[in-house]
């Protein structure tokens, strides 16, 4: 068993999950985090920490490779684990979808069942399993419905990958109606945060944007590069509250659906870049590189199941952004591949009063 969070002094503390709500799993309870290292693995090891879990299990690839399913099988007799989040993957934005289909489709597939299957081979009690807002038909009426998945052709950028995240929760599905199984699913957004992959060739737009603006910065440049037209819109939530609401859900969503996890509001990509670049460095201006692609026009969930549930994001884009550039600083500037790196510390968020979104405010607010 390892853990991986910690602590980090430079970065300012962001407040997750704007309702209230109490956690009533045992905290003795056997928690295993599968793809602690990544973001939103290390971000749910930060939250369980702060709520008080003392036996949170994480195993290394050096000890089992989550494709395999015999070596599964085996760490899950070992340990045990009741409850069981899986967030392992392997995961990028537009361009690494785009080139490494293959690694996507079949990393993902594969772990995704062999965790699934020991978790029902072991008893666990619960299990959340993780989509991602990528999956829904690529020419989805806005905002995305729970019901819209499967009902149109897909984003070919990342159809692999949205092959292998729907198969994940049609298993869930089918391992609780064939077999009985308490596992669930949910479908976050775009997320950032710390821990986050900022190298340009595999990361999401977000700490991409980040790292091109420092980079801009540190060279006194003119201008930084935006890929595609700007124009296509999407959602962010930052990792913390996404790992509030996977605690939150493991507590409270009994459902056999999956239920959308997301801010509700969205942004162009061009304000995202006009937004980061005030952050980071106001004086370059946005130059935008049409022949890099623009991927689906429009991702923003509709999150009105989740609310009625009574959960809603607390971290604002606007401060989100600052806290999380603040963590590339402390933390370096770079990071490897998300599948490889080893995390660097990150603080445990403060639980604070909700704030209003104000970046998003400043764009056009879509409501769910
Ligand atoms: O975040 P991103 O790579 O993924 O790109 P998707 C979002 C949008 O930002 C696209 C634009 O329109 C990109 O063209 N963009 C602008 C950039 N500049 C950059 C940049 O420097 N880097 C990147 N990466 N994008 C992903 C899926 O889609 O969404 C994944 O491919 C994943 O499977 C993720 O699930 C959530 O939002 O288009």
């Amino acid at each position: 068993m390892a853990s991986a969070a910690g602590r980090s002094a430079e970065v300012p503390a962001v407040a997750p999950g704007a309702s209230a709500w109490a956690n009533t799993l045992p905290l003795d309870g056997r928690v295993y985090v599968a793809g602690h290292r990544g973001l939103v693995g290390s971000a749910i090891v930060r939250r369980l920490k702060a709520a008080g879990f003392t036996d949170i299990l994480t195993a290394e690839r050096a000890e089992v490779d989550l494709r395999d399913q015999v070596a599964v099988n085996n760490w899950f007799a070992r340990h045990r684990p009741q409850y069981v989040f899986v967030v392992a993957g392997t995961v990028g934005g537009i361009l690494a979808n785009s080139t490494r289909p293959a690694e996507f489709i079949y990393d993902n597939m594969m772990i995704h069942a062999t965790v699934v299957h020991a978790a029902y081979a072991h008893k666990a009690e619960k299990l959340l399993y993780l989509g991602s807002s990528c999956i829904y038909p690529r020419d989805c009426p806005q905002p995305i419905r729970e019901d819209f998945l499967l009902t149109g052709p897909l984003e070919p950028t990342n159809a692999p990958y949205a092959i292998a995240k729907i198969a994940g929760i049609q298993l869930c599905q089918a391992y609780r109606r064939q077999y009985g199984c308490n596992f669930i699913s949910a479908m976050p957004t775009n997320l950032y945060g710390p821990n986050d992959n900022f190298d340009l060739n595999s990361s999401h737009v977000l700490p991409a944007l980040i790292r091109k603006f420092h980079d801009a910065k540190i060279a006194r440049a003119g201008h930084a590069t935006v890929w595609g037209s700007g124009r296509p819109r999407r959602e962010f939530l930052h990792v913390d509250d996404l790992a509030d609401c996977c605690l939150f859900l493991m507590n409270r969503y009994e459902a056999d659906q999956h239920i959308n996890v997301g801010t509700g509001i969205d942004l162009s990509i061009g304000e995202l870049a006009q937004l980061v670049g005030r952050i980071v460095y106001p004086q370059a201006r946005i130059e935008f590189d049409a022949a890099k692609p623009d991927g689906t026009p429009r991702k923003l969930l509709d999150v009105s199941a989740l609310h009625r549930l009574g959960w809603r994001h607390g971290i604002d884009l606007e401060a989100g952004i600052a806290s999380a550039y603040a963590w590339f600083l402390a933390n370096g500037g770079a990071s490897p591949a998300t599948e490889t790196r080893k995390p660097a510390a990150a603080k445990p968020a403060a639980r604070k009063p909700a704030r209003r979104n104000t970046a998003a405010a400043a764009s056009e607010e879509t409501a769910s």
